[in-house]
């Protein structure tokens, strides 16, 4: 099944374009799973997925916050994605890319190795960088467009040929999109920029937007901008602000409230 099939279907199923963004942290879960645990980050994913899969369509692993555990962080990234079911999204964010015969890797690692649906990648290096990742017809790569920090506007907003640079990215992006499997990847804290990007790439390519919770991006402006003409084909990013909501024994019932809060409020601007 392709992913846009799979997107439509567990969208469908669940009433959710929520994905969680499973980015372990040991300073902020919960104490005590490490001190009666073994595999604390791994039981961590476990409980929030447990209390958020019937509410998701999507999760999100930033490949930063496994890697930096160690040499166990591959195997504990392998066991969450595992234990995901197999019917919800997996992106992998790890923002890649290089040289042609290097960003192969890249791609064989996320695609072929890690099974994930979706990639997020760097359009930096262009066509070359960007091939590997499309080869992978069933699957969708997250070019990122418009980046939901505040220097985005540094390189970002620069005028390249009288457009700024993530205008001229947005339009690469529909040039890149003749296997139907880019996605965009745009911050909720530009919503104006959503809304231009939407206009550039039209229906049907899908939007990765991270930026609601912690970083306090507009959920309803967000959808009205971000959305295709049917109000679809956006995916919208928490990590944070859902698997950090509680830290006593109850954290995984925290998480599923602020999970089920913010899916009700996105449903209400659909
Ligand atoms: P929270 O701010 O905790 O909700 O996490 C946001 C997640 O989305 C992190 O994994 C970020 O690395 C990621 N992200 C952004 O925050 N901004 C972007 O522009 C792009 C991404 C991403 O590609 O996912």
């Amino acid at each position: 099944m392709n992913f846009k099939d799979k997107l439509s279907n567990i969208v469908n199923m669940n009433n959710s374009i929520l994905c969680v963004g499973l980015d372990v942290d040991k300073d902020k879960i919960p104490k005590f799973l490490f001190d009666t645990n073994t595999s604390p980050y791994i039981n961590f994913n476990k409980a929030i997925i447990d209390s958020t899969k019937d509410v998701v369509c999507a999760y999100k692993l930033n490949m930063a916050f496994y890697e930096s555990i160690g040499t166990n962080g591959h195997e504990i990234l392998k066991k969450t994605l595992e234990y995901i079911p197999k019917n919800i999204i997996i992106i992998l964010d790890g923002k890649r890319n290089d040289i042609g015969n290097s960003a192969r890797m890249y791609a064989k690692s996320i695609f072929e190795i890690l099974k994930a649906d979706s990639a997020t990648v760097n359009p930096y290096l262009g066509i070359d960088g960007i091939t590997p990742f499309l080869k992978y017809k069933n699957k969708c790569s997250f070019i990122l467009c418009r980046t939901s920090n505040p220097s985005a506007i540094d390189l970002q907003d620069q005028i390249v040929s009288n457009f700024p640079l993530y205008q001229k990215v947005a339009m690469k992006i529909r040039e890149w999109n003749y296997n139907d499997n880019c996605g965009a990847v745009i911050g909720a804290t530009y919503p104006n920029e959503l809304k231009i990007i939407r206009k550039i790439l039209g229906d049907d390519i899908p939007f990765l937007i991270p930026g609601i919770g912690k970083q306090g991006g507009d959920i309803e402006k967000t959808i009205k901008n971000g959305g295709n003409t049917k109000g679809e084909m956006i995916i919208l990013n928490s990590s944070r602000g859902i698997i950090y909501a509680g830290n006593d024994d109850k954290f995984a019932e925290r998480s599923r409230e602020v999970a089920i809060k913010t899916r009700d409020s996105i449903n209400r601007f659909r």
